[in-house]
């Protein structure tokens, strides 16, 4: 965590008690806690029936006959895509814009609930005319354009599975997802808009397509971009061409409870990144729940916006799910906050009255970096909640939030929970909890957590420990695609009945809970997660590197950094000092995965430190990245490795750009 040390945080006493006259208009009330407290099945269950149509009402909620494998709402039938759509046109509410959506170059488009309705009735057909049927993959490669939202929307309306990859990912991160799940069709653009100019897509679907071998029979294409792009006939459909050619008119049909609704891929500890499964009932159920109490969601009168791109369970979530099964209006952007200057994000929310921003804490500290005067030239004062979600957020940035954005008034929610749980897990609830910056809080209601020992004995109050979730939730995962052993393996074997995270936690004399960071080898840059295992395969790909160690090393801006040590080849040494070879390898990464994993150092080195049995030490590599004075070597078969490495970064020889 960057500036704010542990120590800090412990002694962090700033205090924000919700404000009377925001507690007295707040959707949620202490009775909430009390509810779930009594009966925590009969509460999940009085949540979907409010928030949900379910077209076959349920008469079970929870089996948990098989753990960790859970049904929730079980024998009901419902249509996720409905839910969304069709029941707020019924209700009278097709003229409320659904989106408000801004292109980085300006161009807008307002969408309301009757037009994304219609827009995703048209698609929904035209992937059944694709011949994509209940259960098959789509995976979507899409900028953050409207038609990501109604190409999802419209996967759920016919009971198929999406599979939605980040559009920052590599041909071979895609390929590698498209073959996981068996997708048959990909659902691309010829590019998107980011920092003023196009990135095209295309090229990338073609690459990953390339040698065949795939079951991926069509690619439907978004014209967004305009740049050239080739052309396979036979398999390349424009989508704007295709879409007039089908019927208007589309009726929802039911699909069970545990219906699948989407695969996304979240990295894990080893190199092969995980498909996490989210089902139907359960899911939107708990995504609609938080979004509407967690940012105080009144659906008349806000404007309400998360900057998450659709690639990430934020951007599922948060721009997708809960939002239109609330019948919330919603701003949708395309590109970044420093386009065509710094600021853009401000101009944004003054320009629709956003009441309601939840980002990043990356984000505000790049914004903290470039001053308050960007913000304090724009009128924010219709922001009313703000939330914060992806890494622990330092009070520091909390208090700027909430001073600068929040104009001194806003309630922040910093919101703890993972692709895994679906939906938001921890968080304050606005109006009712009384806020602790850097802390997130109390699980909501419904919510079971736990700090517990390596051993799963509770410790005690502001001792470390681990987070464990010790009751099924509705949103939880059903499993990993294909690899039901891993899902028991990673998640429910540490433990047995409870979920490990993953993340280490402190309860504090309040019983908050601070987060603090990944205890596996899983990084967090940018709120985005990245696996050591993942990038280090990437970079021994490389012809020219013999071995590679990653460790994320703590970043003032990204919370953490990507820092690789890297010995290269004896075969190879001449041509790799014959090219700049940090810039080779992390250009390769970015190729291999994505630009998010680009690794922003990497040392050369002659020995990497291991262990007698021949485990990295990671740990000691971390002291170094970070400049501190390195722990504990005893443990290392060849005790001078991490002096000789000290001393040669202390020469130097990092490199790092951009
Ligand atoms: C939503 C999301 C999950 C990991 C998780 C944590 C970290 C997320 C917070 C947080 C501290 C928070 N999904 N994390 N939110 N840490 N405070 N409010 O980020 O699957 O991509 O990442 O992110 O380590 O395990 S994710």
């Amino acid at each position: 965590m960057p500036s704010d040390t542990i120590d800090n945080l412990l002694h962090e006493s700033r205090r924000f008690p919700p404000d009377p006259e925001f507690a007295a208009n707040a959707v949620a009330g202490p009775d909430l806690y009390e509810d779930a407290r009594r009966d925590r099945l009969a509460f999940w269950a009085n949540q979907s029936r409010e928030l949900l149509h379910w077209h076959k009402p349920f008469t079970r909620t929870l089996d948990w006959s098989n753990p960790p494998f859970a049904k929730w709402f079980n024998d009901g039938e419902l249509n996720v895509a409905y839910n969304c759509l069709d029941r707020h046109v019924l209700a009278g509410n097709g003229d409320r814009v659904a989106l408000h959506w801004e292109g980085e170059p300006g161009d807008t488009r307002t969408i309301t609930y009757a037009e994304l309705t219609a827009d995703v009735k048209r698609a929904a057909n035209l992937l059944t005319s694709l011949g994509i049927r209940e259960g098959d993959r789509v995976a979507i490669y899409l900028p953050m354009i409207p038609e990501a939202v109604v190409a999802m929307l419209a996967v759920a309306r016919i009971g198929a599975i999406h599979s939605v990859v980040f559009g920052g990912f590599s041909a071979e991160s895609l390929r590698s997802r498209i073959d996981d799940a068996n997708a048959k069709l990909v659902i691309t653009a010829d590019g998107g808009y980011r920092k003023g100019s196009v990135f095209p897509l295309k090229p990338a679907v073609d690459a990953a397509l390339a040698d065949g071998g795939t079951d991926v029979r069509k690619v439907l294409v978004v014209r967004r971009g305009g740049n050239d792009v080739d052309w396979v006939e036979g398999r390349d459909l424009w989508w704007h061409e295709e879409l007039p050619q089908v019927d208007a008119d589309h009726e929802a049909k039911p699909f069970a409870a545990e219906h699948p609704l989407y695969i996304l891929y979240t990295s894990g500890t080893t190199g092969k990144p995980k498909g996490i499964v989210h089902t139907s009932g359960g899911y939107l159920t708990q995504a609609a729940y938080t979004h509407k109490y967690v940012f105080d969601l009144h659906p008349e009168t806000d404007v309400y916006w998360c900057s998450a791109d659709v690639g990430w369970v934020t951007g599922h979530t948060y721009v997708v799910y809960g939002p239109l099964a609330n019948g919330a209006t919603q701003v949708l952007y395309e590109g970044t906050p420093e386009y065509p200057k710094p600021g853009r994000w401000w101009e944004l929310i003054e320009k629709y009255r956003v009441s309601i921003f939840y980002t990043a804490p990356t984000a505000i500290r790049s914004f903290m970096k470039q001053g308050r005067q960007i913000p304090q030239g724009r009128d924010l004062s219709s922001l009313r909640v703000l939330g914060s979600v992806g890494e622990p957020i330092n009070p520091e940035a909390w208090i700027w939030y909430r001073e600068v954005i929040g104009g001194n008034r806003t309630p922040v929610v910093d919101t703890w929970w993972q692709t895994e749980t679906g939906a938001i897990m921890i968080s304050a609830l606005p109006g009712v909890t009384t806020l602790k910056p850097g802390s997130a809080q109390v699980p909501l209601p419904g919510i079971s957590v736990d700090v517990v020992s390596d051993a799963g004995v509770p410790v005690g109050a502001d001792e470390g420990g681990l987070l464990v979730i010790t009751e099924p939730w509705p949103s939880m995962l059903r499993g990993i695609w294909g690899d039901p052993e891993r899902y028991q393996e990673t998640y429910w074997s540490k433990f047995g009945d409870k979920y490990f995270a993953g993340d280490g936690a402190r309860r504090d004399k309040d019983g908050d809970i601070w987060l603090m960071g990944r205890v596996d080898d899983v990084m967090n840059v940018s709120g985005h997660r990245l696996s050591t295992a993942e990038i280090e395969s990437a970079l021994v790909a490389h012809p020219f590197v013999a071995e590679a160690a990653v460790v994320g090393a703590s970043d003032e801006t990204t919370g953490q950094a990507v820092v690789a040590f890297v010995i290269i080849k004896r075969s190879h040494r001449d041509q790799a000092a014959a090219v700049d070879v940090n810039a080779e390898l992390r250009s390769h990464v970015a190729r291999q995965i994505g630009a998010i994993a680009r690794p922003r150092d990497i040392y050369i080195v002659e020995e990497l430190p291991k262990t007698r049995s021949g485990k990295i030490m990671r740990r000691l590599l971390r002291d170094t990245a970070e400049g501190r004075p390195v722990g504990d070597t005893t443990t290392l078969a060849d005790t001078t490795v991490m002096a000789i490495i000290t001393e040669k970064l202390a020469g130097g020889v990092a490199s790092s750009e951009d």
